[in-house]
């Protein structure tokens, strides 16, 4: 007779318990709900716990982003807490995720993108008008550098201001003063929140393009940590994981970050992925753009077992194909090359420079 191992309650299925980190925001707990959900109707027979705490980017409130200077501003203390075992996986929004991760953790999962464009929220005194049309001197909210370079490039009349804070502290920022007449939003954050009737205008890539991995949520968790690899490993959506791969790469090569104006526009048609990419001046008069390509299969492919744990800027997708996964990177690789030597690395050195002067 085989060893009785039920739980004292008679329960054979004595339950796994699985911890998820969450940043305490609003946005981060509806991310992390999201994929709590899917992961219960994926694994009933595990219990799901989720675990809120706050993160420096939560408690600076009155600095703009890009000036804290730190890259792990939103995800230090979740790491710490995987490190402890304190939980097993935390959820993030891919773009506040640092393109290289601190040895010992990595990106397990990689959802599918949702809308990734930035949206215009109004001051309702405002209300149908769009940023061509707001009057000139309008003072526009963002802290993001990249939003601001790319804006002030293509609507010169308007001005702009950091606005910092989650995103209900913006918007009531917007709404119960005059200081902003309107404000600057992933429009992905907006929708998940059921804020949609606060979007006036999506902008198009021409006037602005996203940032890298924006949209998109990730599942971090400790890389050897195999059973936990396997269970979220079916969280990927190739697709997105691949233009992810690509942009990160792209990133990482220019050697960018919060701090500095980059963007990014990817697509996966059929068998081919292309990506844009740009680096602007602070007040958005320099830009280097361009476009490339490269061919990949999105179909789930079972490689060869050293393939893996094969991990591409940090994003481990055991189930897609390794020559895939290579491409999408060296594509970012190439891009950024190409970038750099028509000239990025000046713009971004001086964009630095004067971010850090400011
Ligand atoms: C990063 C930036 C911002 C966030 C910089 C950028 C916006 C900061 C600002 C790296 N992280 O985009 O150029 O507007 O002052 C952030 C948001 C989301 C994830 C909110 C937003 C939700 C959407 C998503 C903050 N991080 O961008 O409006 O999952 O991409």
């Amino acid at each position: 007779m085989s060893t009785n191992l039920s739980a004292p309650d008679g329960n054979e299925n004595t339950s796994q318990v699985i911890r998820i980190g969450t940043r305490k925001s609003q946005l981060a707990r509806i991310q992390t709900d999201s994929v709590a959900e899917k992961l219960k109707q994926l694994y009933p027979e595990v219990t799901f716990e989720i675990v809120a705490m706050s993160t420096v980017g939560d408690k600076i409130l009155d600095k703009a982003l890009s000036k804290i200077g730190e890259k792990s501003l939103f995800t230090k203390e979740l790491e710490n807490a995987l490190e402890r075992k304190e939980v097993d996986l935390v959820v993030h929004s891919l773009k506040d995720l640092p393109t290289s991760l601190p040895p010992g953790f990595t990106i397990a999962a990689v959802l599918k993108r949702e809308t990734p464009y930035d949206a215009v929220v109004l001051h309702p005194k405002n209300a149908g008008l769009t940023l061509d049309t707001l009057p000139v001197g309008s003072m526009i909210g963002t802290s993001s550098l990249r939003r601001a370079a790319q804006l002030k490039r293509r609507f010169s009349h308007l001005e702009f201001k950091n606005v910092r804070g989650n995103l209900n502290t913006r918007l009531k920022k917007l709404d119960e003063s005059d200081e902003y007449s309107a404000i600057i939003l992933a429009a992905a954050g907006l929708l998940r929140m059921g804020w949609e009737n606060r979007i006036s205008q999506i902008l198009d890539p021409e006037d602005c393009m996203y940032a890298v991995g924006q949209a998109t949520l990730a599942v971090e968790a400790r890389a050897g940590d195999d059973d936990i690899m396997e269970m979220l490993s079916v969280l990927n959506d190739p697709e997105t994981v691949l233009r992810c791969i690509a942009e990160r790469a792209f990133l990482r090569h220019l050697e960018g970050g919060c701090s500095v104006p980059v963007a990014v526009h990817s697509e996966a048609r059929g068998p081919q992925l292309s990506l844009t990419g740009a680096v602007y001046s602070l007040d958005g008069s320099d830009c280097v753009k361009e476009t490339m390509q490269t061919s990949i299969d999105t179909s789930k492919g079972e490689d060869e077992e050293v393939h893996r744990n094969a991990s591409h800027v940090g994003v481990m997708a055991p189930g897609l194909w390794m020559a895939s996964r290579d491409a999408a990177e060296r594509l970012g690789v190439d891009l950024a090359s190409l970038l750099l030597q028509r000239g990025a690395k000046d713009v971004l050195t001086l964009a630095r420079r004067l971010n850090d002067a400011r």
